[in-house]
Parts: C-alpha cells; structure tokens; sequence
C-alpha cells in the first residue's frame, strides 16, 4: 500500500511548523480585517475531511463520475439551505472563490467589449467590479460610480452616470462601503436603461441573511457573495438568483464554461456554514457584530479621529488615518508589530496610492466571534490610539502590548 498513514508532524515537518505559527498568530492578534472570520470546528471538519478525494464535475444527479450519491447529497442540502437563508429559487455553491462567483456571472451576462457600471476601487469596490488589471477591467468596458463627498452613494449620480454609458451591467456591492445599500433604487437604475444588475453581497451576506441589512432580493437578477467573509464560512463562492433562464446561464457559465471539478470538501463546508446561518443564535452573533461596530466607531470618534462619511451601518468602517501623521502602510505595519491585525485601505479621492493609501480598513465580524463586546472593541479603539499616539515610545509600546496578550488569552480560539 502507498498510503501514508503519518500525521503532518511526521510527513513534513516544515508545514506542520507553518501552521502551528499561523494558529499561533491568529490566537495571539486582534483580528479587524473587515473580510476575515474565524470557522467553526464543524466547518472546518467538514472541509479537512475524505471529499478532498472526490471528482464531481457536473451537477446533483447530472455528474460526469461515478460514485456520486453521497456528495449529489451534500450539494443538493447546500443548495437547498442557502435558497433558504435569502429566500430565493435556485443557487450555485460551487465557485471556488467570490472572484470565481464574479467571472462565472460576467461570462453568463455580458460579451467581452460589453459596458459594466461598477463601483470604482478606492471609493470601496472590487477588483472584479472592474479595476483595470482585473479580467473585469480588461475584457469588459468598465466605467464608475463613486461616493458623494460625505462618503455616501449618490444614486442620482449613478443614474447620470448609467444614462450616459448605458451598461448591459450595473454591480452593485462593495469591498469597503459601511452604508446600507439602496438596492430597490438601484433597480429602478437599471430599470431605466435596461441594464442586468447584479450584486455582490460578499461583505454584508451574514447581515442580510438574517433581516439587519436590506436584501438584493427581489431586487437582483443575480446575487454572488463569498461565504468566508460576515457569513462565517469556508473560503469559496455563490451564486443566487430567481430567474430560470439566469441560473441556467450560470450553471453552464461556472462548469464547464470556467471551472472543472467542484471541490466536494468545500461544498460541504459551505453546507455547514448554511445550517449554523439558519440557527438563531446566527441573529444574535449578528446583531453583536453591529453593536461592537457602532462602539468603536463612537470611541474613535470621541479620541478625535475622522471616520470615511461619519460612521457605519453594517460590520465594517474606514478609518482616515493621515492627520496623524501616518499613512494606511504605514499604520498597518505599527498595528501588526503590536498584536493588531487591519488593512490598508484608499478612502474616496485618496491622493495615495493605493499601495500606501490614506486610510484603515477595521471590521468587527471576526473578534464578535471570538466573544468581544463592546468592552473589549472600546478597549481596542483605545489600544490602537495608544499605539499611534505613542509609536516612538518603546517602553509604553511593550506596555501595551502585554495588555493586548493579557486581553486576548481570556478569548481563546478552539483550535
Ligand atoms: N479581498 C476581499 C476583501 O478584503 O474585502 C474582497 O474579496
């Protein structure tokens, strides 16, 4: 027999090691990226077991290998969960990742050459809204809506905009955008110039799913999101949609048209992840989220800080960071030499680029499941003004840091 019946310390100990140091990190730093989340161990059961081993290319039932009925089972239940959750007919849970999800949707609704409105990237959009080094921007014609000068969408000047570049596609969703999203108003925009819209729910998926932001439907022809992010699952993609001729398109649009076999393991993980979305203990994990957001936000404010249009509606917020004297590289750096995990993010018109850009991106989702309340995020904003305001102090900084392992060991992840 070849198997290898070793555990990874045995076989290699180089990735074992890796891992270790990285469960390590994630025990010992406060965790604020916006798109980031800590898995349950059902999830990650799930997605570290034998489907790893399965070849699945096809559909439930439509499979192109044998030896398919258990995991025909396992996508038919995700499929079914997450119609459930957003109450709408029919989904795709196999895009390997939301940037998949996206590519299968542009491939399923647009031609190359097509012009698609999307939000541009530094007022919050993503790459696959069509940033010019993304396939979004490189295949397709994109053109931007932004924000108004408060940092909010403009819907009449996205209608200006959509009338005077007629998009076969308008996206709406964001990467870095911490108000509720109008998506009745951005039907009727696409409405009015016969335009498909799609939104991309990836950050604000787990708040919609159970009713604390509006949902795309009955609004969106069609709906993408990772499952990674606000949703608490494994990395990968979905597609959603109640149209029949859309979901037809998708499906062919995501195998064979631009991904081979699903990943079975994943699936199942995503399954899971369904399920725990559909317990009410999901609502209130949800609503602490929004509550530990609105703490910093007041706390930051109150130290004087200046927050991109004043504050948040969902889990995340940009944070301006240049009156201090740092710009977002910088300030990502100091935070991650003391315990504080972020990004860097560009805030509407940055005058950075964006490999340094003006502003932090800071999210609450992940540290809400880890068991933070807003003690702990009001403590955190302080810790982060503490850290900035007393950067060339080395004696204050190793203070600082010793309450940031103290604060976090009460807070241990299972893992
Ligand atoms: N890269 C993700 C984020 O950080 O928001 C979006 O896919």
């Amino acid at each position: 027999m070849f198997m290898n019946k070793k555990s990874l310390k045995q076989v290699d100990k180089q990735i074992a090691k890796e891992i270790t140091n990285e469960t390590n990190r994630q025990q010992n730093n406060i965790e604020l990226i916006a798109s980031e989340n800590y898995v349950s161990l059902a999830v990650l059961e799930a997605q570290g077991s034998v489907l790893t081993n399965k070849y699945a290319e096809g559909y439930p039932h439509k499979r192109y290998y044998g030896g398919c009925e258990f995991v025909d089972n396992i996508e038919s239940l995700a499929i079914s969960r997450l119609c459930k959750i957003f109450k709408c007919k029919y989904a795709n849970v196999q895009p390997h990742s939301g940037s998949s999800a996206n590519l299968a949707v542009y491939k399923a609704l647009v031609n190359p050459g097509d012009t698609v409105l999307g939000m541009s990237l530094d007022a919050g959009g993503h790459l696959s809204h069509g940033f010019r080094s993304s396939f979004s921007g490189k295949e397709y014609h994109a053109v931007f809506y932004g924000t108004d000068k408060n940092g909010y969408l403009d819907y009449n000047e996205i209608r200006k905009i959509a009338k005077q570049t007629k998009p076969k596609m308008i996206i709406a969703g964001a990467s870095a955008y911490s108000r509720t999203i109008n998506f009745k108003k951005f039907r009727e925009i696409a409405d009015e110039v016969g335009a498909y819209l799609f939104v991309d729910m990836a950050h604000i998926a787990g708040l919609i799913a159970v009713g604390l932001h509006p949902s795309p439907f009955p609004y969106a022809d069609v709906v993408s999101s990772t499952t990674h992010k606000t949703l608490r699952g494994p990395r990968g993609g979905i597609i959603l949609t109640n149209r029949e001729d859309i979901i037809k398109k998708i499906n062919s649009s995501v195998f064979p048209g631009s991904q081979g076999g699903p990943l079975m393991h994943i699936i199942a993980a995503k399954a899971v992840c369904f399920y725990e979305a559909l317990q009410p203990e999901f609502k209130i994990y949800q609503k602490q989220i929004l509550k530990n957001i609105q703490t910093m936000v007041k706390e930051f404010k109150r130290l004087g800080y200046q927050i991109v249009s004043g504050g948040s509606d969902n889990h995340l917020f940009t944070l301006i960071i240049t009156p201090i004297g740092l710009n977002g590289l910088e300030a990502e750096t100091l935070l991650h030499q003391h315990g504080i995990t972020l990004n860097k993010n560009a805030v509407p018109h940055d005058p950075l680029p964006l490999f340094k850009a003006s502003g932090l991106r800071i999210g609450s989702a992940a540290m809400t499941t880890r068991g933070f309340k807003e003690k702990e995020f009001k403590l955190t904003a302080q810790y982060i003004d503490y850290i900035f305001k007393n950067r060339n102090n080395k004696n204050k900084l190793k203070m600082i840091d010793k309450k940031i392992q103290t604060l976090l060991k009460k807070f241990p992840l299972p893992y």
